[in-house]
């Protein structure tokens, strides 16, 4: 590592409702309350994209979704333990972006400069909304052929066909650049705490029995360059309109928390991050 400061660029992949903004917000109030490894060396210059998101966490509520069109950064500047400087730069956009780039099997000039000049990908899914996922691959092929006349539908991709599409085309995206080798990859499965696990449960174990296809695809193409970990941005459920005292008390700084490989809980956001700067060799 040398002593000049690094900007590590990461490049945050995950479609709508996967809780993409509740993590940013939630990482921003780590960082400010210094309740983590990372530490801010001065003030970010504009954090506004999160202020709403903060808002509605701060007052016990569940934030909107990003509204569509909307993509933003922030740069955070920050050290961690190891005194490696960093710039950190973390975006927040809406989902349906990266629905579009799958469906649309074409990516924006934008999206192939962030897949490019990323050091490290973070890819977050949140394993509730694949649960039961029926798919070509999935669905017996007798019951396709048993589907009355003018009642047949277009069979959809489940969740983890998109996605193992979408690494597809980051990876393509990547070679066309010829950038070295492929960035580190963390597979980040969000909303942890509403999965209802024994305290013991590992995320590549829960990678493996619920998104076998995904797992297998990121073990072959990244095999130690990539790691699983679990992600509780809020540590519980909170609601639209009911206000949760308790959360409020205490603190959305001291609420949330990362699950390593070996099952391990640990409060610091910032992990996932670390984990990324380390694997890309900053
Ligand atoms: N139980 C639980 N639910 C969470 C947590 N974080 C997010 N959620 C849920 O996930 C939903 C989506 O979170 P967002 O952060 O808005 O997701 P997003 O990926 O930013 O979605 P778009 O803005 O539409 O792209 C929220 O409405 C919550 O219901 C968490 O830590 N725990
Ligand atoms: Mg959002």
């Amino acid at each position: 590592m040398s002593g000049a400061q690094s900007k590590v660029r990461i490049a945050l992949f995950g479609e709508s409702d996967n809780g993409k903004s509740h993590f940013g917000a939630q990482l921003l109030e780590r960082i400010e309350a210094e309740k983590c490894e990372i530490k801010l060396r001065v003030a970010a210059a504009d954090v506004s994209a999160f202020d709403e998101v903060r808002r509605r966490i701060g007052a016990g509520l569940l934030a909107e979704h990003t509204p569509s069109g909307v993509y933003r950064d922030v740069i955070m500047p920050v050290v961690d333990a190891g005194g490696r400087a960093m710039d950190l730069t973390w975006p927040d956009y809406a989902g349906e972006q990266v629905r579009q780039l799958i469906d649309g099997r074409a990516m924006k000039q934008e999206w192939l400069d962030r897949t490019q000049a990323a050091d490290g990908w973070i890819l977050i899914v949140r394993p509730s909304l694949a649960k039961g996922d029926d798919d070509i691959f999935s669905k017996p092929l007798a019951h396709v052929v048993r589907v009355p006349e003018g009642e047949e539908k277009k069979p959809k991709r489940s969740i983890q066909a998109r996605l193992v599409e979408l690494l597809q085309m980051l990876l393509h995206a990547r070679g066309l650049h010829a950038r070295g080798p492929v960035p580190p990859l963390v597979v980040l499965l969000s909303c942890w705490d509403e999965l209802h696990l024994p305290e013991t449960a590992k995320p590549g174990d829960l990678l493996n029995q619920q998104l076998p296809l995904l797992a297998s695809f990121v073990r072959s193409k990244w095999g130690a360059r990539a790691s699983v970990l679990g992600l509780s941005a809020l540590g519980v459920e909170l609601d639209k309109e009911q206000v949760n005292d308790a959360f409020i008390d205490r603190g959305p700084e001291n609420s949330g928390f990362v699950v390593e490989a070996d099952g391990c809980s640990k409060p610091d956001l910032t992990i996932p991050l670390v984990r990324l700067a380390n694997m890309s060799g900053i």
